[in-house]
C-alpha cells in the first residue's frame, strides 16, 4: 500500500477542476473558487517542505493581494520568511495539475525520492489568510492537506502577508544567535513601535499620515500598529477599511489602483498639503501621493522613490557611523523608473542591478550586498542586512557621540524593517523616520529627481501564455514578430522605453511605456497595447489609440 494512503482519502474530497495552475510571481492566482484542490495539495508540499528542512516551519499564505476580490491565492514562505525556494516551485505547478488522487501521490513520492525527505521528521506549517470571502473555505481545504501528512498546524487567522513571513521567521529563528522577534502580533507591533519611537525621539511630530487601505486586511492591523506607537508619536487616520462587506477589496482603491491610473482613489479627497498613502489588499505593497498646492497637480510617489529615500539615508547613516566599507546596493526591475536609476547611480553613487518582476527575484539579489535595498516601482520592497553589517552595527566602537548615535539609529532602522518580505506597515515608518529626520514634505521628498512620463497598461489577450520574454522581461521572443513592431515604435519616440511582460499574478499581459513627455508616454503605451491586442487575439475592448 502507498506510504501516502491517507493522502490519497483526503484528496479524493478536493477534486481538481478543469483548469491549470501555474506557481507564477507570487504563487498560485486565479478565481478563489477553483483553489480548493490545489490548497489542499499546497499543505502537503508544505508540509513536505517542512520535513525537508529537518522540522522547521514553514508558512502558507492564502491571498490574493493586489487581484480582484473574487480571485484567491495560495503561497508558500521559507523558513526565514523568503519566498519558496524556486526549485521547488515546478512541484507545486505538477501537483496543482495532477487530475486524479492516484497522480496527487505519485507526485509526492516522486518529491520524497528527489529530495531525499525522511518522513519519519516531524512537520510544522503556520499559515494565515487574507480578508477575501473564498479564505474560509480554502483554509479549511489547506488544514486538510496538513492533517493528511500529520503537520502540526499554527493558525494566525487574518493578519498581513508580511506578518505571516515575520511570524514564520520569528518561530524559526527563536533558539538561535539572531533571534527575529516574538512570534505574536503584539510581538510584531512592539517591535516595530519601539524601534520607530527610537528614530523620532527629539523630532518634531509631524502632520497625519492619511492611508489608503484597500478596503483590505492592512485597515484593522495598522490601527493596531498606531495604539502601540501612540497618538503622541504618530497620527494615522485610516480610509477605505471596509472589510466586511463584499466586492469592496482593492475596488477602484489600493496601491495597484493608485500607480496604475496615477490618481488619488476613490473614497478619499487629497487635500493640498495633506499626507497620504495606499496600501494594497494584503499590505504588502505602499506608494505614496500628495496633491500640489499651487497647481493641483496629483503626485506619486511610488517604490522607486521609496527605494531612493531609503538608499540616501542609509547611505547617510553609514558614512556618519563610520561604515564606509559596508556595501550597499540597490536592487530594481525593468519597471523602474529610468530617472530613478539614474539619480542613484549618479547622485548617491550606489551601483544598481536589474531583475526580472517578482520579490522573490530582487530578494536573492538584495542578499548579496551588505546592505542591499530593494523595491519594485509598484511599491513592493524592503531593505536587508547581512551578518557583516548586523556585526558592524552592534560591535564597531564608535570614536565620536556622533558615530555612537548613528550606529544606534542603524540598529533601529533593521528593527523598523521587515527584512523577511516588502511590508506596507514597516515601510510607512522608514519613510515617516527619514522624512522627519529631514524634515521634508512629500513634495520636498519628490524634487530628488523627476519621474520620466511612465505608463502601466493591462491587455487582455485569448492566451497569455504565448508571450515569452528575455533580456529581463525586457524582450519579447513570443508572438513571432511583435518585438520588432514595439522596437519601431519606441524608435519614433526620443528617449522613450517600452516593453511587454506576460502577468505571473493575474491573467492580463502588461505593457509598460516611458517617454519625456506625457504625450508621448501615452501615445507609445496605447499604440504598443494596441499591438499586442492585434497580434495576440486581444479580448474584450481594444485600448484606444490615444488616452
Ligand atoms: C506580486 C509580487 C510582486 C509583483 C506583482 C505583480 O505582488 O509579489 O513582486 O510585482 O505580483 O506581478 P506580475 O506583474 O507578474 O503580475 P502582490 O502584491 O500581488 O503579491
Amino acid at each position: 500500500m502507498s506510504s501516502f494512503q491517507k493522502v490519497a482519502e483526503a484528496s479524493s474530497k478536493f477534486p481538481k477542476p478543469d483548469a491549470a495552475f501555474t506557481y507564477g510571481t507570487a504563487g498560485v492566482r486565479t478565481l478563489g473558487s477553483l483553489l480548493e484542490s490545489t490548497v489542499f495539495r499546497v499543505g502537503l508540499l508544505a508540509a513536505l517542505r517542512s520535513k525537508k528542512h529537518g522540522g522547521a516551519c514553514i508558512g502558507v499564505m492564502i491571498t490574493a493581494s493586489h487581484n480582484k476580490e473574487e480571485d484567491n491565492g495560495v503561497k508558500i514562505v521559507e523558513p526565514m520568511g523568503e519566498m519558496l525556494d524556486q526549485s521547488w516551485e515546478s512541484y507545486c505547478t505538477d501537483l496543482a495539475n495532477a487530475p486524479t488522487d492516484a497522480n496527487v501521490t505519485q507526485i509526492l513520492e516522486t518529491i520524497v525520492s528527489k529530495e531525499n525527505i525522511d518522513l519519519s521528521l516531524p512537520a510544522t506549517v503556520a499559515y494565515a489568510r487574507d480578508t477575501r470571502p473564498s479564505g474560509p473555505a480554502l483554509q479549511a481545504a489547506l488544514e486538510s492537506g496538513l492533517a493528511a501528512l500529520e503537520a502540526k498546524p499554527l493558525n494566525f487567522g487574518i493578519v498581513t502577508t508580511p506578518q505571516l513571513h515575520y511570524f514564520v521567521r520569528c518561530i524559526n529563528s527563536k533558539n538561535t544567535d539572531n533571534p527575529y522577534g516574538e512570534p505574536t502580533e503584539d510581538g510584531y507591533y512592539k517591535k516595530l513601535a519601539a524601534a520607530f519611537n527610537k528614530l523620532i525621539e527629539g523630532r518634531a511630530k509631524t502632520d497625519p499620515i492619511h492611508i489608503d487601505a484597500a478596503n483590505g486586511v492592512g485597515a484593522p492591523q495598522v490601527l493596531k500598529l498606531s495604539s502601540f506607537i501612540g497618538s503622541d508619536s504618530l497620527d494615522i487616520v485610516v480610509h477605505n477599511d471596509t472589510i466586511n462587506v463584499e466586492n469592496k477589496l482593492n475596488v477602484e482603491c489600493g496601491a495597484d489602483y493608485v500607480k496604475s491610473n496615477q490618481r488619488s482613489p476613490s473614497g478619499v479627497n487629497v487635500q493640498p498639503k495633506q499626507r497620504f498613502c495606499s496600501f494594497d489588499g494584503d499590505a504588502d505593497r505602499i506608494l505614496f501621493y500628495y496633491v500640489s498646492e499651487s497647481t493641483g497637480k496629483f503626485n506619486l510617489l511610488d517604490g522607486d522613490k521609496i527605494a531612493t529615500l531609503a538608499a540616501l539615508y542609509i547611505k547617510e547613516q553609514i558614512t556618519d557611523a563610520g561604515l564606509k566599507d559596508l556595501r550597499v546596493g540597490v536592487i530594481q526591475t525593468a519597471y523602474a523608473n529610468g530617472s530613478s536609476t539614474e539619480y542613484i547611480q549618479k547622485k548617491l553613487q550606489l551601483p544598481v542591478v536589474f531583475t526580472k518582476t517578482g520579490v522573490k527575484h530582487l530578494h536573492h539579489e538584495a542578499e548579496k550586498w551588505d546592505i542591499g535595498v530593494y523595491f519594485e516601482a509598484n511599491g513592493h520592497g524592503t531593505i536587508l542586512f547581512n551578518s557583516k553589517a548586523r556585526d558592524a552595527f552592534n560591535s564597531a566602537q564608535p570614536d565620536t557621540p556622533a558615530q555612537d548615535d548613528a550606529l544606534s539609529r542603524l540598529r533601529a532602522l533593521r528593527d523598523l524593517t521587515n527584512e523577511t518580505v516588502g511590508d506596507a506597515m514597516s515601510d510607512m515608518l522608514i519613510v515617516e523616520v527619514i522624512l522627519r529626520t529631514k524634515g521634508w514634505s512629500l513634495e520636498q521628498w519628490n524634487q530628488c529627481y523627476t519621474d520620466k512620463a511612465n505608463r502601466l497598461l493591462k491587455v487582455i489577450v485569448k492566451d497569455r501564455t504565448i508571450f515569452k520574454t528575455t533580456n529581463a522581461e525586457q524582450t519579447l521572443t513570443s508572438p513571432d514578430g511583435l518585438q520588432s513592431t514595439i522596437d519601431n515604435l519606441v524608435a519614433k519616440y526620443p528617449g522613450s522605453r517600452s516593453f511587454v511582460r506576460p502577468s505571473g499574478t493575474e491573467d492580463a499581459v502588461r505593457v509598460y511605456a516611458e517617454a519625456n513627455s506625457t504625450q508621448d508616454c501615452d501615445e507609445l503605451a496605447y499604440k504598443v497595447a494596441g499591438q499586442v491586442f492585434d497580434q495576440a487575439g486581444g479580448r474584450g475592448t481594444r485600448p484606444p489609440e490615444f488616452l
